[in-house]
């Protein structure tokens, strides 16, 4: 760690009020450029923390940049983890109040759910799926607090990886049977289709992102407790939404997810 408490505390601060006041602030490493990983996650929990004491619930977890496209996108190279809270949880056919937001974009998810706890190191694809209780499709709305989303792993990272809003829809099923690595997303904005892609955009297989996430939290002494929410990252680019939009998501197997923009 390269920064004192005082500066942890200040930033967390600074960016959770950019997202409560919906308005855009600089990159963060732009002022403290020595920050460094542990002072990026430091400062996630301390937004973590200050919500969770004013009785927000955390809903689950995510992991964000586990696929080419949204590297590509972002100009990033490694995968980041964050949490979703209960009030960004949003029912299936929703109308989101994009005054409420700065700037968001839509990304179509496979969600795992846990029957058993998973820790790392080690944790691999086979312990993912014997302690997964269901998959079920979820669309994630980011909204970065960094002007026209210009950021460094280090930045995104404080501000909880982008986590806005997520909604949750089709059908449950259990893995068994059921080929993630080939399963097809076609998303579409205002009825027309924006992006496709399949699971295996995310790390190869998306339940990679879970054993990747069980060991990133492992190499902070972390488990995941059986039950918890995970989302496992964007198949296809992020796509920017207005109001006026509306998302459909048509996963194979799994039914769609859809939302608008208000
Ligand atoms: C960071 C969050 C990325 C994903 O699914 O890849 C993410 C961002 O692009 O703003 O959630
Ligand atoms: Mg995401």
């Amino acid at each position: 760690m390269n920064l004192i408490e005082d500066t942890i505390a200040h930033l967390a601060e600074h960016l959770e009020n950019a997202e409560l006041r919906h308005e855009a602030v600089r990159k963060i490493t732009d002022e403290y450029p020595e920050m460094d990983w542990d002072d990026a996650y430091a400062i996630q929990d301390a937004i973590r923390a200050r919500k969770t004491a004013r009785g927000t619930r955390i809903a689950g977890l995510k992991m964000g940049l586990t696929s080419f496209a949204k590297m590509r996108q972002m100009g990033v190279s490694e995968p980041v983890y964050g949490f979703l809270t209960d009030y960004g949880a949003c029912m299936d056919g929703a109308a989101i109040d994009t005054g409420t937001l700065i700037h968001p974009k839509v990304e179509a998810e496979i969600a795992f759910v846990l029957k058993a706890p998973l820790k790392g190191p080690g944790c691999h694809i086979g312990d993912v799926l014997a302690a997964t209780d269901f998959v079920v499709p979820a669309v994630e709305v980011i909204d970065s607090r960094y002007e026209n989303f210009r950021f460094d792993l280090k930045s995104v990272i404080a501000d909880n990886t982008s986590s806005a809003r997520f909604v949750v829809g089709g059908t449950h099923r259990g893995t068994e049977g059921l080929d993630l690595k080939n399963l097809g997303v076609v998303l579409e904005k205002n009825g027309e289709v924006v992006a496709t892609a399949a699971g295996a955009a995310v790390l190869g297989h998306p339940a990679n992102s879970v054993a990747m996430l069980a060991n990133m939290l492992g190499a902070r002494g972390r488990e995941l407790p059986a039950g918890t929410f995970i989302m496992t990252g964007g198949v296809t680019e992020a796509i920017a939404v207005a109001a006026g939009d509306s998302i459909t998501v048509r996963y194979q197997h799994l039914g769609t997810v859809s939302m608008r923009f208000t």
